[in-house]
């Protein structure tokens, strides 16, 4: 007893007992000042380190910012300044502004580098700065909202998504240490041995395009490997009745399916009672023909057909039923290939299934061989043509959704690539019809280039409503960093020279500089109304819109369009013959030292 008393009544232990402050409230004011005091302090010190980690940041960033100048201004001086096709020297303000892009993807870089390193996405914790209610500040003071290092989140089972979607533009923006260090972890870290249900699409036009591209860019074998290895995993989402893929395949096990939510009506039950028989987990258009691209460069490649094989089937099985319009349902039965009752759209979930079919064509070199892919293509065209509008009372033209025989005043930024589509694909019809398709490239770019223009942020939210008398209005209000209109700018400008489509660009670029800029990155916007911002930092900002935005500025041989397609995720392929010998890759590009940029 006696023993116990002396620990907790006296000596250094009375100090750890509540009772001995409640007994004297002046020495609990005292601590509790203590406390605070100290809090106070050990909060400063963090936010001084982080100041100062933030300013690391910047300098490094400027460091090589001067470096990469340097290295422009040495290629004036060795008279080795890029040059247009017609050999004329080139506008200093686009090597000001391709300066101005590249130091932006510096910036996002290094901070994906820094913070979320071998992560999918760099994602980061909301700022306790703008703390300023009393509720907030008390949920501060319980460290719910206290700085937490800046982190990653693996949004597509953890493949490094934003590493190897971002490799290919920082070997075209000549930034070589960046990608050494990134090749450096592709070759020894990148691991898709994973019990996981990855989505094929996301995994094929991120993972196989950007190893792909990669690979043609610099010839590195580690690159083709890789790009193997995932697409081995993805074949068996093939393996169905009709060879219209499952959506949904585990990595590890090959096990695949489609999502539940994925359901339309089946065409049959529709005409008799359209609540009845769902079909549960359709396949996605979208999800089920954007492979084509890339596991056709995949089998040209590596010389083994079965991967181009896969891919073409869905076409020539969806083709069996080809509507005249050319116009297909986004949900597709896997088992009949049969479309369901269901949206059609140029946007979510339908988009790149229309892009694709005119790609393969440019893959194909335009030959007899892919002679379907344009038919196809030019049908689709025909559909698309009837669901084009036009606003009132400022005439922007926009494309409708189609649901049945109802027609929907809806457009989803995401269909804003269409402009780009329609401009690449002009030049494939007779002067008419050429001329016709590019016409309308250019009204919808005007119209996608106002989603931007109309918001107090110059940035587009995610969909757009036209009703009569009220042109357009936002519906779904975020901004997640798409690249969709600025790839429509970058194939305009390619393809009609007018500067008008650079300045656009230039001015998108400078509404995601001044609203999704942070210390640490780039993130969208929860509200393109309000600036509100949202967490993260999507990787295809750094695979797609920083990259258009850069080429937007760049010589037009700078990743030629003759020489090369993009696949959907921004990710040059080189066009190869279809029938040569297929194992090499046919590279072109001139010989140049790393650290310049592609000429
Ligand atoms: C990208 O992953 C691709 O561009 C895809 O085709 C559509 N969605 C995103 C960008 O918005």
């Amino acid at each position: 007893m006696a023993r116990s008393r002396s620990i907790s009544g006296s000596g250094v232990w009375k100090y750890l007992n509540p009772a001995y402050y409640l007994r004297r409230p002046r020495r609990l004011a005292l601590l509790f000042f203590l406390f605070v005091s100290v809090s106070m302090v050990v909060w400063d010190r963090m936010n001084l380190a982080r100041e100062h980690e933030v300013e690391v940041i910047k300098l490094t960033e400027e460091v090589l910012r001067l470096e990469q100048m340097l290295e422009e201004l040495r290629g004036v001086g060795d008279g080795k300044t890029l040059m247009t096709h017609k050999d004329v020297p080139e506008d200093p303000v686009d090597i000001e502004r391709r300066q101005k892009v590249k130091e932006a993807m510096i910036h996002a870089w290094s901070s994906y580098e820094k913070y979320a390193w071998g992560k999918d996405e760099l994602q980061f914790p909301y700022d306790c700065k703008s703390a300023s209610t009393v509720v907030e500040i008390i949920f501060f003071f319980l460290s719910y909202c206290q700085p937490r290092t800046k982190d990653g989140t693996d949004s597509f089972g953890g493949l490094g998504a934003t590493m190897i979607d971002s490799l290919d533009t920082l070997y075209i923006m000549g930034l070589d240490e960046q990608f050494q260090k990134a090749r450096a972890w592709v070759a020894t870290s990148l691991d898709f041995d994973k019990d996981y249900d990855a989505s094929m699409f996301e995994t094929t036009i991120r993972v196989v395009g950007g190893l792909l591209s990669t690979y043609d860019l610099s010839g590195d074998k580690i690159f083709l490997e890789k790009a193997k290895d995932i697409a081995d995993r993805l074949l068996p989402a093939w393996n169905t009745p009709t060879g219209i893929p499952y959506n949904i395949i585990n990595l590890r096990s090959g096990s695949a399916h489609n999502p539940s939510w994925a359901a339309g009506v089946s065409p049959k039950s529709f005409h008799l009672d359209p609540c009845l028989d769902w079909n549960q987990g359709d396949s996605i258009l979208a999800d089920s023909g954007t492979e084509q691209l890339e596991f056709i460069a995949l089998s040209q490649r590596t010389g083994d057909p079965k991967y181009q094989q896969k891919v073409e089937k869905v076409i020539t099985e969806l083709n069996k039923n080809f509507p005249a319009d050319g116009l297909l349902p986004i949900y597709i039965n896997p088992d009949n290939a049969n479309p369901s009752y269901s949206t059609i759209t140029f946007g979510a979930m339908g988009d790149s299934f229309y892009e694709y079919l005119l790609k393969v064509w440019v893959q194909g070199n335009k030959t007899s061989e892919v002679k379907l892919y344009r038919e196809m293509w030019e049908k689709s065209m025909k559909g698309l043509l009837s669901l084009i509008k036009k606003s009132t009372p400022s005439s922007f033209t926009y494309i409708q959704e189609k649901n049945g025989n109802s027609y929907n005043d809806k457009m989803d930024e995401l269909a804003c690539f269409a402009p780009g589509m329609l401009a690449l694909g002009a030049s494939g019809y007779g002067p008419d019809e050429e001329k016709r398709f590019l016409t309308l490239a250019e009204e919808l770019a005007w119209t996608c280039y106002n989603f931007y223009q109309s918001t107090p942020t110059k940035l587009a939210g995610e969909n757009y409503y036209f009703s009569a008398g009220q042109d357009m209005s936002v519906g779904t209000s975020w901004n997640i960093l798409r690249p969709e209109t600025v790839e429509s700018l970058f194939y305009l400008w390619r393809l009609t020279g007018n500067k008008t489509y650079q300045e656009w660009g230039w001015n998108i670029f400078q509404a995601f500089e001044k609203n999704s800029r942070i210390e640490s990155g780039y993130v969208g916007l929860k509200d393109v109304n309000t600036g509100a911002k949202d967490n993260k930092m999507q990787s295809f900002f750094l695979a797609e819109t920083l990259k258009y935005l850069y080429l937007l500025f760049s010589p037009s041989s700078v990743i030629s369009l003759d020489e090369w397609v993009f696949n959907t995720e921004a990710h040059p392929l080189k066009i190869v013959a279809r029938n040569n010998d297929q194992r090499k890759p046919t590279i072109t590009l001139r010989q140049r030292r790393f650290g310049g940029e592609i000429k």
